[in-house]
């Protein structure tokens, strides 16, 4: 069984639902197991700026799937709670489910990614992580303590 840490994001159609549902898809997935949530946290958009609040939370895993196994899952779930693609990159979305940390595994591929590429620039994903994981280490960016302390989270608030 590998540990895994999922962000979640929401900000369009009732965001505690999106979450709420996700949290229950991810527990409901086969050879794996729901260790433990965080806080639901109210964010501000990051990148295009004219969109709504974001809900982020952190959700732990074990699971004996693959990462791909588990992406597809991730990208169901997505689909099922009506994430569209559209052509404006980083838009607002029903549902964005990302892989931030899959065991100790590094890997790069056309449809994944790990660790999450960008996750140490992104208080909206590292406040939650520290809650779930405590000061876990992100090879070369330091630790998730290390990248929190220059990143400005006073604009992050319980939802
Ligand atoms: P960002 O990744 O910068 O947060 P985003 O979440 O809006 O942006 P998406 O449009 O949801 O990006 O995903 C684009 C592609 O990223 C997906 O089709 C997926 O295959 C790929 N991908 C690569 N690495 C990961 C990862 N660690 N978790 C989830 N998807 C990933
Ligand atoms: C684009 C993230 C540029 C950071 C993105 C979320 C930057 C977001 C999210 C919040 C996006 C990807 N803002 N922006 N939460 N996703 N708060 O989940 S789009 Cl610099
Ligand atoms: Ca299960
Ligand atoms: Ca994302
Ligand atoms: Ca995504």
């Amino acid at each position: 069984m590998t540990r895994v840490y999922i962000a979640l994001g929401s900000n369009l159609r009732d965001p505690l639902d999106q979450c709420q549902r996700a949290i229950t898809a991810l527990a409901a997935l086969p050879e794996t197991t729901l260790i433990n949530t965080s806080s639901l946290y109210r964010t501000p958009p990051y990148g295009p700026q004219d969109q709504p609040d974001f809900l982020n939370a952190v959700v732990v895993l074990e699971t004996a799937l693959s990462p791909l196994a588990l992406l597809d899952h991730t990208q169901r779930i997505e689909l099922e709670q009506g994430r569209e693609r559209k052509d404006e990159r980083w838009g607002p979305r029903t549902l964005d489910l990302d892989l931030l940390l899959f065991g100790e595994q590094f890997m790069t591929s056309e449809r994944l990614v790990l660790p999450h590429y960008d996750m140490h620039n992104r208080a909206f994903m590292l406040v939650p992580l520290a809650e779930v994981a405590g000061d876990l280490p992100l090879g070369d960016k330091g630790s998730v303590a290390s990248c929190l302390a220059s990143l400005d989270t006073s604009t992050i608030t319980l939802w």
